[in-house]
Order: structure tokens, then C-alpha cells, then sequence
């Protein structure tokens, strides 16, 4: 079990963050029988109680659902691809693809500035994200040069201020680029959400998890 705090008794305890992972997983936990009885949105709790009582949700940050899933303090969570990414998996099983959370991961540049043209002169490109190893693998396998600068938000200010010539950033509807006249100029992945479970607690507590993997998996299959 390594360095894992295995969560205690025979209870689960799922990994959330607020907003659209919390929205979108909670048909999925009800196609598994399971109701949170509270919002996250106005309860300030952040252990939430479901119908239940063997199951409890915390509300972590979306970068930190990996962490808390890889040393047992949750026995699983949902987290996005970009996030599962930057953390690097160890510890987890990755068994669905949630197909929730959907978005892409870019890169998107001033409305004046050439990219493609800065491409292909070779120049050295300041790039501005909190991706910085999709980014930095991004642009390796291009044979582009670039000095990373990270942020932990609001990538989109960086190149109006001058701080970066790009940023690497996940777009939705894009409306957050147009709205401070970004452009896309290269699309690097599609970004889904996955189950992620922690290792141990798929042996120790498999007879509990494994029907709520199930429910997931045939619910997120009918997702639109
Ligand atoms: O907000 P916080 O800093 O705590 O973390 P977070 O931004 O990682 O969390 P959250 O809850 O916003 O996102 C959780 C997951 O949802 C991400 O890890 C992605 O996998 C996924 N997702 C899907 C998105 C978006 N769509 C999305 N649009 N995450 C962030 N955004 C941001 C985007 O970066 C842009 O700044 O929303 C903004 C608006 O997007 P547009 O294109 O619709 O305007
Ligand atoms: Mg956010």
C-alpha cells in the first residue's frame, strides 16, 4: 500500500471537484444508486454525506483529485485527461473514460501574432500555461523551442500583457478567446474526464467498487 493513508472501514470515498465535474458526475452516481444529499455549491462543507452511508465525496481542487486518489485518502475520483496528464497516473487505475467535462487542449495566440509563421523561422516561443508537460511535450515533438512560463490561471492575460507570445490552455466554446482577442492556431488533444481508482483500494474493497465502476461505465456510454 505504500505510502497510502487507505482510507478506514469498508466506506468509499469518491474525489470531486466543484462545478462541471461535480454536475456532470452526478447522474453517473445516481445510475450507480447514489445521491449526494448536499451542494457543494452552497454548503461550505467540504465532506459531503450521500444516501449512502458507506459513500462520502470530498470537494478538492481539480488538479489535486489525482493526489488525494494516488495516497488513499479517496478511493476514487474523477479528474480530466489535462489534469491526469500534469499529474502523471502513478497510483491510479484509469478503468473509464467518463466522456464528461469534454473540451480540448490548444494553443492560442494574440489576433496579430503569425504562429504559424514564428514556426517556421525557428523562433524561440515564450509560452505561458499550468500544462507544462503537455506543453513541453507538445513542442518537442514539433522540434519547436519554447521557454515555458507557468501560471496557475487566467492564461488568456498573459499574451495581452506581453507576458507570453501563447499559451497552452483547455477551450470549450472558445468564447473565453474571443472575448480578449485570442485565436486558436493548433488543437493538441481532446480532453475527456476519467475514473480514476486508487490501486490498493481496487484489491481491498473491489466487491464495493466494482459495481460502481460498472453503473459508470454503462452511463457514460449513453452520454450524448
Ligand atoms: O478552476 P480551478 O483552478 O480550481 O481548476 P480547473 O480550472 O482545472 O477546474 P474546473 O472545475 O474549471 O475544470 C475541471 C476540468 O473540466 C478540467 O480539468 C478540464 O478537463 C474540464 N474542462 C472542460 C474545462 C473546460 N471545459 C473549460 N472550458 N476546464 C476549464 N475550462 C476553462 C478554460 O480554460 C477557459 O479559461 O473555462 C474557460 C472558459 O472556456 P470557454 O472556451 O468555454 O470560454
Ligand atoms: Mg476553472
Amino acid at each position: 500500500m505504500s505510502i497510502a493513508t487507505q482510507s478506514t472501514d469498508s466506506g468509499l470515498i469518491l474525489a470531486l471537484s466543484k462545478g462541471r465535474i461535480f454536475e456532470d458526475t452526478l447522474p453517473l452516481l445516481e445510475a450507480a444508486g447514489i445521491v449526494v444529499t448536499e451542494n457543494p455549491e452552497t454548503s461550505r462543507k467540504l465532506i459531503l454525506a450521500t444516501n449512502d452511508p458507506g459513500v462520502r465525496v470530498l470537494i478538492v481542487r481539480a488538479s489535486d483529485v489525482p493526489t488525494y486518489v494516488q495516497y488513499g485518502a479517496a478511493d476514487f475520483g474523477v479528474a480530466g485527461k489535462d489534469v491526469l496528464l500534469e499529474h502523471g497516473g502513478e497510483g491510479l487505475y484509469q478503468p473509464v473514460d467518463l466522456n464528461i467535462a469534454c473540451c480540448r487542449m490548444s494553443v492560442a495566440v494574440n489576433a496579430g501574432f503569425d504562429y504559424e509563421n514564428a514556426v517556421r523561422q525557428g523562433a524561440r516561443l515564450r509560452v505561458a500555461t499550468k500544462f507544462t508537460h503537455t506543453a513541453r511535450e507538445h513542442f518537442a515533438s514539433k522540434g519547436v523551442h519554447v521557454d515555458l512560463i507557468k501560471l496557475y490561471g487566467s492564461m488568456e492575460l498573459a499574451p495581452l500583457v506581453g507576458l507570453s507570445d501563447a499559451i497552452v490552455d483547455v477551450v470549450s466554446t472558445g468564447n473565453t478567446l474571443r472575448a480578449n482577442n485570442l485565436v486558436e492556431v493548433e488543437k493538441i488533444m481532446e480532453i475527456s474526464s476519467r475514473l480514476v481508482v486508487n490501486q490498493a483500494a481496487l484489491k481491498l474493497k473491489r466487491a464495493r467498487l466494482q459495481p460502481i465502476i460498472e453503473a459508470f461505465e454503462k452511463a457514460s456510454t449513453l452520454q450524448p
